[in-house]
């Protein structure tokens, strides 16, 4: 079983991007669960998510983090033993730090994971006014991340992409940065880089 963990503050394009990878790696043959916290839309979201056949096992505490921790734990326990599932998504609230969630791993006790890769969104046109006013959430999202995406880059402004991609270069230097468009369909790059062994 691999781990993608998605983060990014509120409306940054998280579910958008979830419901494309899970489909790119259902075409590629994987048993896929998307795992999502039940804060603020995400009604809305497992409504979503259900449209397009996933499967959805809502986590059901509320938005605190350490909270999340504990159930996103068992939720991995039971998928492990249950069903038999290649890829487990999990769609963070976006007030989730996503180091609540890596620094829980290792209670868990199932299959040992094949891989866990953290995923960061940052939504350009917002970024400058977000890290005025949540410096630390967001710098502490970016720091926990493999890989960001600057989401959102057929809004942006060039200026607006420039501050986005040097704020993730300075704030973590070795995470992967990537900008995309995602409401527009998967760029193969960008599945490349978040899904590595599919191809
Ligand atoms: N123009 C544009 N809009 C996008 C893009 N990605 C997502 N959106 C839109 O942005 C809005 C928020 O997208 P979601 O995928 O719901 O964002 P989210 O991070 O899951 O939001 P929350 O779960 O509420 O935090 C929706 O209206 C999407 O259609 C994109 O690449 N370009
Ligand atoms: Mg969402």
């Amino acid at each position: 079983m691999r781990l993608l963990l998605i983060s990014g503050f509120l409306g940054s394009g998280k579910t958008t991007l979830v419901i494309r990878l899970a489909h790119a790696a259902i075409q590629a043959g994987q048993r896929v669960a998307v795992v999502v916290n039940e804060i603020g839309e995400i009604g809305v979201d497992d409504q979503v998510l259900r449209q397009h056949e996933l499967d959805v096992f809502e986590l059901l505490s509320g938005c605190i983090c350490c909270t999340l921790s504990v159930d996103l734990i068992s939720t991995l326990q039971k998928l492990d033993s249950e069903y038999a599932v290649d890829l487990v998504i999990v769609e963070a609230s976006g007030a989730a730090d996503p180091r609540g969630m890596l620094s829980a791993l290792p209670y868990y006790k199932g299959t040992p994971l094949e891989s866990v890769r953290s995923l960061v969104l940052l939504d350009p046109t917002r970024l400058e006014m977000l890290m005025e006013v949540l410096t630390p959430l967001i710098t502490s999202q970016i720091q926990h991340a493999h890989t960001i995406l600057i989401s959102k880059a057929d809004l942006a402004s060039a200026g607006e992409l420039a501050y986005a991609r040097r704020t993730a270069e300075d704030v973590n230097p070795e995470a992967a940065v990537i900008s995309a468009a995602v409401k527009d369909g998967l760029d193969p790059g960008l599945v490349a880089e978040l899904l590595p062994w599919l191809s």
